[in-house]
């Protein structure tokens, strides 16, 4: 299929061969191959060593039945799954996914992901990643309460704070993290406050974990511009999605001096060229869990298209934050023609390998998300330090923490882009940098 160098196209086909199916994971895969060649064309020992291979082999794959029972008294039966993919730099870390579409081949992708994406922020986590195929839409407190339950009743026996330490994603908020939390210590008598990250305020959890991802995005965002001279002023900037990450991505973009004049749900667009009205925002989807539709029915001038595109809205800025493979080619090129200027991945993988060609073509700043969206995780790490030390921060500390980390995920990207000829590559920087950083740990701790 592809350009790759010889012994990296022999690795890949690899992937093929033992995962078959598995396409996000492949993609994912492919992605990071692809930046590789001038790194194991410099230092011969990352291929001798077969570091290459056995990082694209997870160290470990469970998978579970999650049996619950629904407010009718049927049974109802989910699959759970973690995926301890490399624990070379820490214990496994990475969130937990609740959607209908999850599979192995996405908990894959996103564990593959999250290793590079931990290496970036210097902090001592390793990559994993789980969740189930549990649709939480429409299902009632106490249906969410007893299916974390019966998730962690398995869960439980594979992860501990120096082990695995999961946290949220899409679909998994405080409200889960509390569940299975409680459960965890139900089931191991143990406080062990560290075994999960974006715990609640009041019982461990760390001070700007819930903004973390949307903020860092937006943070990573203001460097690009800063390097460019420029800055978010006067700038318009369209969101898509509107949970966790994209909320608080528009929250910061306000605080920088953006204008967010649209976002998104798996439904349609809205499309509001004041800017974002971020406490209605709030309150429809954080407070309510409502849809999009109620906030433009409450918005003047605001307007919802259902199955209206997100990216059609003219910007300077596009920041994807709902899911995967969400910007394709076609909204790529139409991203181009309006003028956008830079893309920054708030989700995981959401532009397709097509997309990030044009905006490569066309000279658009491209952050991929394991650089831009690692505010998340880099903060779920500070949680970690506090527990250990049972210590509790404040919000501008830790907000502090989480925009040094930013900055310095920002400066790696550029500096190693440079020194491997392909300046202002952003992809080739956070991949090269995150490769090295895992592949020289398992250099030094030996076939393992
Ligand atoms: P949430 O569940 O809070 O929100 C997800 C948003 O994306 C919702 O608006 C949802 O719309 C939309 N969405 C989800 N799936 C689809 C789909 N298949 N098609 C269209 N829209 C969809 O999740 P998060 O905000 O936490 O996560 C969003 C992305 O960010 C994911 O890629 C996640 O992996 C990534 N991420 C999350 C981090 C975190 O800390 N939470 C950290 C780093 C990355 P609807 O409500 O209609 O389903
Ligand atoms: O994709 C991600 O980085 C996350 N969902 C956050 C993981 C974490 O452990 O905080």
């Amino acid at each position: 299929m592809s350009g790759l160098d010889e012994k990296l196209r022999d690795v890949h086909e690899e992937v093929l061969r033992r995962n078959p199916g598995e396409s996000e994971f492949h993609q994912a895969v492919y992605e990071v191959l692809d930046c590789l060649g001038p790194v194991v064309a410099k230092h011969p020992q990352y291929a001798d060593a077969a570091v290459i291979r056995r990082l694209c082999e997870p160290e470990r794959q469970i998978i579970f039945r999650v049996p619950w029972i629904d407010d009718d008294g049927q049974v109802q039966i989910n699959r759970g799954f973690r995926i301890e993919f490399n624990s070379a730099l820490g214990p496994y870390k990475g969130g937990l996914r609740f959607h209908p579409t999850v599979y192995q081949g996405i908990v894959k992708f996103l564990g593959f992901e999250q290793i590079f994406k931990n290496a970036l922020t210097g902090l001592p986590i390793g990559g994993g990643k789980g969740g189930s195929d549990f649709d939480p839409k429409g299902r009632s407190e106490g249906e969410v309460m007893r299916f974390c339950q019966a998730f962690m009743t398995e869960l439980y026996r594979h992860i501990g704070e120096y082990t695995d330490v999961p946290a949220g994603d899409t679909g998994v908020g405080g409200r889960e993290i509390g569940y299975l939390f409680g459960q965890y210590k139900r089931i191991t008598n143990r406080y062990e406050s560290g075994v999960l990250t974006g715990k609640g305020l009041g019982w461990g959890g760390s001070q700007v974990r819930t903004e973390a991802t949307g903020y860092g995005t937006a943070y990573f965002t203001e460097e690009i511009l800063r390097s460019k001279g420029e800055s978010f002023d006067g700038k318009r900037v369209v969101v898509s999605g509107s949970g966790n990450v994209a909320i608080y991505a528009v929250e910061k973009v306000h605080e920088l001096g953006g204008t967010v004049v649209a976002c998104s749900d798996s439904s349609g667009r809205v499309h509001d060229d004041k800017g974002i009205d971020l406490d209605l925002l709030k309150e429809v989807k954080l407070t309510r869990r409502g849809r999009l539709t109620e906030y433009a029915e409450r918005r003047d001038g605001a307007r919802y298209d259902e199955a209206g595109n997100v990216w059609e809205v003219p910007c300077d800025i596009a920041l994807p934050c709902a899911t995967q493979n969400e910007l394709n080619g076609h909204d790529a090129a139409v991203l181009v023609r309006n003028g956008c200027e830079i893309v920054a991945e708030g989700a995981n993988m959401p532009c397709t390998p097509e997309a990030v060609r044009l905006f490569a073509e066309a000279g658009v700043v491209f952050a991929p998300g394991k650089a831009a969206n690692a505010g998340g995780v880099a903060t779920s790490a500070l949680e970690m330090q506090q527990n250990a030390s049972r210590d509790s921060w404040t919000f501008e500390h830790t907000e502090e923490r989480l925009a040094h980390i930013m900055r310095g995920i920002h400066d790696r990207c550029l500096e190693t882009a440079e020194e491997y000829g392909t300046p202002g590559n952003y992809a080739m920087g956070a991949n090269i940098a995150g490769f090295t950083q895992v592949a020289d740990a398992m250099l030094a701790l030996g076939v393992i």
